[in-house]
């Protein structure tokens, strides 16, 4: 029942979703105009020419490094420190005991 700080790093992927672009919904605008579906973007890939559906992320906080004592996921959410390593997987992709 322990909440696993997995909310802040997604709603504000969520605000970024909603910004008026030229692509089809569910894709995602190049800088050099290209569309890319979203599911490319923040996936650690450059899809983009210019790279920017992987830029974004770090902003946005993907690459950004969690709270002190916390543990960031592949996915860039954050789970607390004491999760990692402990047998359970609590990132998504199961990094947290990937490097145990
Ligand atoms: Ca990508
Ligand atoms: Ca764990």
């Amino acid at each position: 029942m322990k909440g696993r700080g997995r909310k802040e790093g997604r709603e504000r992927k969520e605000e970024r979703r909603n910004a008026p672009r030229s692509c089809y919904a569910g894709y995602f605008q190049c800088a050099e105009g290209l569309c890319i579906p979203e599911a490319l973007v923040c996936d650690g890939e450059l899809n983009c020419i210019a790279g920017n559906d992987e830029e974004n992320c770090a902003r946005e906080g993907k690459a950004r490094s969690c709270f002190p004592g916390y543990f960031q996921c592949a996915l860039g959410n954050c789970i607390p420190g004491n999760l990692v390593c402990d047998g359970e997987l609590n990132c998504v992709t199961g990094n947290d005991e990937a490097f145990c």
